[in-house]
Order: C-alpha cells, then structure tokens, then sequence
C-alpha cells in the first residue's frame, strides 16, 4: 500500500487529510498517510501559545500569533467550500472573527472528518531523505525522546513559512536600552502600553501588530520603512517614517534626517521559508512571493514529484488556497491527475513566474492568486463555490482598507459558498477588547 507521510497539522496539512478522508467516505481506496506534528495539538499558527523562544521540549517555538489578532481579511475569502461558517456556528457570523472563532471553525471540520489518528502529535521530522523510489523520515517523539525512522513513498510539507524570522541588524541596536523583539516573539500589545514605539516594516505584520499597540494604549507608534511607506491614513498616534538608519541610545535616526526617542523597537521584519529537515535535492528555496520556484502548479516538487508543498506562497488566499492545493496533491497521488514530464512541467512553472512578475500592486495579485486558485480547484471534485465573489469581496477589502484602516474590519461580506450577507459585528472593531469567542459570539446573541 501506497504510504503518505504529511509533515505539519495546521491549516494546510489538515486539509490535505481532509481531502483525503472525503475521497475515502466517496468510496476511494487511499494510502496509509501519517501526520507529523511537534506540536500537541492541531492548528498550526493558530493554536496560540504564549511561549516565545524555545518550548518544553526545546524545540523553535512555531506560533507567531497573539493575544486580541482579529482576521486581517474578509472570512468570506478564506471560506471553505465544503464546510461553510453557517454549518459550524449554525449562523451567519461577522466578517472579521477573532483568532479563537477561526480556529475553532478549523478545528471542527478537521474533527468531522475523522482522521485525528492519523496524526503522530507531539512528534517532529528531523530529516527527510530520499531512498529508492521513496523517502525515509526520521522523527522524534518529543514526549518520550525515542527517535523513529520510517519508508514513505510520498511526503507533503505543510510546516508553514511564518515562524522563523527574518531579523536584520541595524547600527546602533545592540546598546538599545529598551526592549527589542520580532513580531514571532510578540505576545501581547499590552505590553506596550504608554510607551513609544518604533514597528520596522511595511507589510501586514507592521500594520497589525502597530494597531494592535495603538489599540491597546501606546503612547505612539512609528512604523518605518524600506521600500515604500504602507500609506494608510493613519490615526493619531500613529505616523510612517523612511528606514531607520541608526540608532544612538534610545533615539533612531531615520533616512530622512529626522530622529525620535523610543521606549521598544518590534521588528515585522517578515520570516524565512526554512525547512532544515530537508535533504538538500527536496528543499524549496524561496522567498515570500506569489509563485514559489520549482513548485509545479505551485505544488507539485518538479525536481522529484514525489515531495509536495502545500501553502507556500505569499498568501491572500489562505485556507481556500490550502484546499485547492490539498485536493490538487491528493488527485496526483490517487493517479487522478497525471503529471505531464518535466519539460512540459517547466514550461507550466515558467508561464506562472512570467505572470507573476506582470503583477504589478495588491489588486494584480489578488486576480493572480484567484485564477492560480480557479485552475487548481477546477482540475478536481473541490465543491463548486462563487470564486468570483470572494475575489470582490477581496477587492472590496482593499479598498475599505484603503478608506479606513481602524474601521475595515466593521464591514460585512457575502459568503461564496451560501450566498448569505454576513451580519454586521455591531461592537466596532476599535472598541472590540476582547477576543474571547464567548464574548464574540454571545455578545453579538445579546443584540440580536
Ligand atoms: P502553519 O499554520 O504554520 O502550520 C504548520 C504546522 O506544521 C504547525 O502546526 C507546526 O507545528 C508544524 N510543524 C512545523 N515544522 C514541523 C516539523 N519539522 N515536524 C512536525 N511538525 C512541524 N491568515 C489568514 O487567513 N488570516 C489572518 O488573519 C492571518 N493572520 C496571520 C497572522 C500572523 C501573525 C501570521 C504569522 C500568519 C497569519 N495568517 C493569516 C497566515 C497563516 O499563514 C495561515 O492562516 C495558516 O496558518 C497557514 O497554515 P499552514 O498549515 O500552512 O502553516
Ligand atoms: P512580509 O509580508 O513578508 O513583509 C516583511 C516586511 O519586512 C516588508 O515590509 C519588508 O520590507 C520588511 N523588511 C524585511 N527586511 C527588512 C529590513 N532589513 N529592513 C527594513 N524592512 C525590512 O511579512 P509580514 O510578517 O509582514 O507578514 C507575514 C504574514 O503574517 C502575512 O501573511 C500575514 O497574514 C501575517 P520591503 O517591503 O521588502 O522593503
């Protein structure tokens, strides 16, 4: 029999399994498959643990996520197509949930399909080594230490690219006398409160963590950049600043000349695709972009087409993504989609990369990843949804974005899959303290 190793529980290597498990509940026969995971729950990224650095058992600490994260894009976006928000809560929902709600709607469809004993918890991959037509791995059950080695004939990563983090070095830092952390190690904008703040970066990491703080009461908050300011309009508090070039004590200088004191300086710096435990012929190199090289169908692993990556992209898309690709994969493995030879694969591979460097701004990669996401679903039995609404309601995003950063997340979209509105959350997002999935869900109860 056919064994299928799936490195990684999180978003992407649950869906994989669920793909599998509705090929099997059709009537398939599927391969043995064993899940890998080093943590002792399923979730990925949003599991939140409060640790930061190393774990009990010394391992990198996978979570980047944080107290009070509310979705950053539409939920109606990330929907899946074959378990809608409406079946888990028995209702429409707002937009934006918080970290918890969205976990938990992970979490129940996973719990539906009935593969919880396919996953080793509490286990991490060492090494992945290719051996004859296959591979062996070797992995570590981090509860007892006893280290396992087995065959598989094919193995899928789907160990994410958001934990290890990308820190650069800026003159001066080491003899700040504040606090300095990167965004992985970010816990909590409590932390900050009544404090001046300098966020490095100019993504999604910069943008949310900076608000978070503004929420949550610090004193004010400078987001500085490298390539080109975010350019929002900012609330008080809050202003953008070309790169920091040194720093002398607590102050920063920054490339326009100007300089300001802080208090704590958070790098949202980005992270690196990392996956030590690959033999060097398996690895994806990559950075954060919309068509990972070497990925057929942003997938399939060309050099040897037995490996698999799932979510590895910069992603707007997610959880939708993760299935198509999921699906996608499973098909390759069951014999349902034949790969075409590597010429053909590479021809495939470079027509992606040439429309990917024609994209050109946010709403040009939101159409890239759309059609990248349409073609993959299409090629299997993924259930038919309204791609094409959750590619407005994406557009829609952006521009509310656009209109009012503190006030995006009060908007409400039609979901893809059934069609109804979503409700509007009736606490705006800047008075939202809490995060709770109680208080979400029963405040919202308490209203209607
Ligand atoms: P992950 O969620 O990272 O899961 C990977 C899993 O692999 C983990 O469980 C990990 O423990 C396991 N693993 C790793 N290495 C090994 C190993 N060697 N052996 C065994 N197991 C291993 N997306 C959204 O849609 N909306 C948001 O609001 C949003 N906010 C985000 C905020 C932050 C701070 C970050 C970092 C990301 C955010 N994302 C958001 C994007 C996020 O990448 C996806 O939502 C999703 O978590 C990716 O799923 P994944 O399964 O690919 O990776
Ligand atoms: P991203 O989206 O990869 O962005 C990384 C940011 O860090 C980006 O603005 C970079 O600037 C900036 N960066 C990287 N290196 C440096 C240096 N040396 N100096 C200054 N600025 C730098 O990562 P995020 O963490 O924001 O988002 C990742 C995910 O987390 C995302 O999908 C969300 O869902 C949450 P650049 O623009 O390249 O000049």
């Amino acid at each position: 029999m056919t064994r299928v190793a799936i490195i990684g529980a999180g978003p992407s290597g649950l869906a994989q399994m669920r793909a599998f498990a509705r090929a099997r509940d059709a009537g398939a026969t599927i391969p043995e498959i064993v899940c890998f995971e080093k943590q002792a729950d399923w979730g990925g990224l949003w599991t939140l643990t409060w640790r930061t650095g190393l774990d009990a058992s010394g391992e990198p600490v996978h979570g980047s996520m944080y107290r009070h994260l509310w979705s950053n894009g539409p939920k109606e976006c990330l929907e899946f197509a074959d378990y809608s928000f409406e079946e888990h809560f028995g209702r429409p929902i707002p937009s934006y949930p918080p970290r918890a709600v969205l976990r938990d709607y992970i979490a129940g469809r996973a719990e539906k399909s009935g593969f919880r004993d396919w996953i080793r918890f509490e286990t991490v991959v060492r090494r992945v080594e290719p051996f004859g037509d296959g591979f062996t791995v070797i992995s570590e059950n981090l509860a007892t230490g006893e280290e396992v080695t087995d065959d598989f004939d094919k193995v899928i990563v789907a160990t994410g690219h958001f934990s290890t983090p990308n820190v650069p070095e800026f003159e001066g830092l080491a003899d700040f006398p504040g606090r300095v952390l990167h965004a992985h190690d970010f816990r909590d904008a409590r932390n900050f409160t009544g404090l001046d703040l300098l966020v490095v970066g100019a993504s999604y990491s910069a943008e949310d963590v900076g608000l978070q703080c503004w929420k949550y009461g610090a004193k004010t908050v400078t987001m500085t950049w490298r390539s080109a300011p975010m350019g929002f309009n900012w609330p008080d508090r809050v202003d953008e600043r070309p790169l920091v070039t040194r720093f002398e004590g607590d102050v920063a200088h920054f490339s326009d000349g100007s300089s300001k004191r802080f208090d704590a300086v958070l790098l949202c710096t980005g992270y690196r695709h990392h996956f030590p435990f690959m033999e060097e012929s398996l690895r994806l190199r990559t950075r954060n972009r919309l068509y990972a090289p070497g990925l057929y169908k942003g997938v399939a692993w060309a050099a040897n087409p037995n490996v698999f990556y799932l979510g590895m992209q910069d992603q707007w898309y997610t959880f939708t993504m993760f299935d198509a690709e999921a699906w996608y994969a499973r098909d390759v493995i069951l014999g349902r989609i034949a790969l075409p030879g590597p010429d053909a694969m590479e021809a495939d591979m470079a027509a992606w990369a040439a429309r990917e460097a024609a994209v050109d701004g946010g709403y040009m990669a939101i159409d890239f990843q759309t059609a990248y996401v349409r073609e993959l679903a299409h090629a299997t039995d993924y259930p038919p949804f309204d791609l094409a609404s959750a590619a407005a309601s994406f557009k829609s995003w952006k521009r509310d974005k656009e209109a009012s950063i503190v006030g995006y997340r009060d908007k409400a979209y039609p979901s893809p899959v059934t069609g109804t509105m979503a409700p509007v959350h009736h606490t705006p997002w800047a008075d939202a303290m809490d995060d709770g999935m109680e208080t979400f869900l029963a405040v919202r109860a308490a209203a209607e």
